[in-house]
């Protein structure tokens, strides 16, 4: 029943009534070929709001009560999005989408100049300066500016105890930060995730600086953020070593191929709305990783999550690289043992696949 109706949903036809014609073409032996794929974000949109109640209700009943039925309609959804003709081609933006597709994780080196970054790196400067030792311990940055520019508060909410990383959210902010501009005038900042997505429009959705300081305590162990297809961008300010804390990203726990990753995705699924919602989110236990989730030392060597061995995508960087994630896969933060870390991680459009506008509907995103 899921991958009848997420066909259909893709089933590219003039006739509003998408469900029987995607009958009618498979009852004639038609399959669906990248060049019968729906594109249109708006007939998709449309077509969602065309689902009963009936409709919605039995896709909840199944992917709820089971991991396998999940399963299917992430992986239908994927299936589909992949098979989709990306929007920008060139060499770079193919080499970028077969890692996303392969890994969920692109490094992309030398990415930004020195003049690409110029203003954002003069917008944190400026801030760190002003925060003085209040850099160095973790929370959120109040900023508030007014008409004319001008701040009138600038202070760090600071939590009760110090999990190493301060962060500065263009959701409290009202806007993102000064540099932003000049990142997404580069070529490619926006065509790696509207190629990922397969929506020429997706958008830049957030934006937050990251100082990350030495703490007793790392501010996140493995997780993924969401079940969906949300991309982020970590932009590296500073260079990135083992000892100032890189990001882990597991390679290919984007896919949900791997039964504890279905799992674990399954979880968080759940968590999602609040009529299946169990306790806090699912995050991995530290007992079920090998290294734990805050490991002492950091190390290129595999991740073992839950007895599931994953190559890992490490961020060591350097000043200008940007590194690409889904996600959906599993990543984690990891101690500062040394120095400062500074990265802006900017999000792309949480509506911007079909997946993410279906679960959208269904109140799972
Ligand atoms: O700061 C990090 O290294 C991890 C960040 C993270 O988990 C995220 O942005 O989703
Ligand atoms: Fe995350």
């Amino acid at each position: 029943m899921i991958e009848e109706l997420v066909q259909a949903l893709h089933f590219k036809s003039d006739d509003a009534d998408f469900l029987k014609s995607w009958k009618e073409h498979v009852s004639q032996g038609g399959s669906l070929s990248k060049d019968l794929i729906l594109t249109d974000q708006q007939e998709f949109q449309r077509r969602l709001s065309a689902l009963t109640q009936d409709q919605k209700n039995s896709v909840l009943e199944l992917t709820n009560g089971n991991v396998d039925e999940f399963s299917t309609l992430i992986n239908a959804f994927d299936t589909l999005r992949n098979m989709t003709p990306m929007p920008f081609v060139d060499e770079k933006l193919v080499e970028a989408n077969d890692s996303m597709q392969k890994y969920g994780v692109y490094k992309y080196e030398n990415m930004l100049s020195s003049d690409q970054l110029a203003n954002i790196i003069g917008f944190v400067d400026t801030i760190g300066h002003h925060l003085g030792d209040d850099l160095y311990h973790s929370g959120k940055v109040n900023l508030h500016v007014n008409q004319a520019g001008q701040v009138v508060h600038l202070s760090n909410s600071k939590t009760a105890t110090d999990t190493s990383e301060l962060r500065l959210q263009s959701k409290n902010m009202g806007f993102f930060p000064p540099g932003t501009d000049d990142i997404a005038s580069h070529p490619h900042f926006l065509a790696i995730p509207r190629n990922w997505y397969r929506n020429p429009s997706a958008q830049l959705f957030r934006a937050t600086v990251s100082w990350l300081h030495p703490a007793p305590d790392s501010h996140i162990g493995w997780h993924v953020d969401s079940v969906t297809n949300v991309m982020k961008a970590m932009v590296v300010l500073d260079d990135i070593t083992l000892q100032n804390g890189p990001m882990y990203y597991a390679m290919t726990s984007h896919a949900c191929e791997n039964e504890m990753v279905k799992d674990f995705k399954h979880k968080n699924y759940l968590w999602v709305s609040p009529n299946t919602r169990v306790g806090d989110c699912p995050r991995i236990p530290d007992e079920e990783v090998l290294e734990g989730n805050k490991p002492k030392t950091l190390s290129y060597d595999p991740a073992v999550i839950k007895g599931n061995v994953f190559e890992k995508s490490v961020t060591t960087a350097k000043r200008g690289d940007v590194i690409f994630f889904d996600t959906s896969g599993l990543h984690s933060g990891n101690l500062c043992n040394e120095g400062l870390r500074r990265v802006v991680m900017y999000s792309f459009d949480n509506q911007g696949t079909f997946l993410n506008k279906f679960l959208s509907v269904h109140g799972k995103n």
